[in-house]
């Protein structure tokens, strides 16, 4: 079984959150997927998320691409849940490019995904307020 894993925060979850899961999980036969805790997000990436990590949890694991949905609860956790879990590829949008490259020194296959270009978080935020 190849085992894929990814990370994010996935908060106001869109399609391309979706795409980049779609085209992870092509990669191999299961798909873990590391959510952002609250506490991460506040204090590492200063974002305050509108739904709870359970909320966000729940979310991602609604989708038919996921496997499973472990805490991302620090930057340095990669490599340990990369041995605990048997990973034999990372994935994420090559918005991250380059970030990652150690992780092939263990043996896992690094990819970078292209973003969906159209769409963010921040763009529905904004289009939101608008209205
Ligand atoms: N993504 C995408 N296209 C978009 C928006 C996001 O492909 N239009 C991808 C990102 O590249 C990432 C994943 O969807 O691979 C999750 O995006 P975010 O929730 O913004 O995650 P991020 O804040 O980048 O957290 O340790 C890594 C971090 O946790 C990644």
């Amino acid at each position: 079984m190849k085992r894929v894993i990814t990370y994010g925060t996935f908060d106001l979850l869109h399609y391309g959150h979706i795409n980049l899961l779609k085209r992870a999980r092509e990669y191999g036969d299961y798909l873990i997927v590391a959510v952002s805790t609250d506490e991460f997000n506040w204090s590492e990436k200063q974002k305050k998320c509108y739904f709870s990590y359970e909320q966000r949890k729940a979310l991602v694991e609604a989708i038919r691409y996921v496997d499973l949905v472990i805490p991302e609860e620090n930057w340095d956790q990669k490599l340990s849940d990369a041995k605990e879990y048997h990973v034999d590829t990372f994935v994420i949008g090559d918005d991250w490019k380059g970030k990652f490259d150690f992780l092939e020194k263990e043996g896992v296959q690094v990819v970078y995904l292209p973003r969906t270009p159209e769409i963010s978080t921040t763009k529905i935020k904004e289009e939101l307020k608008k209205k």
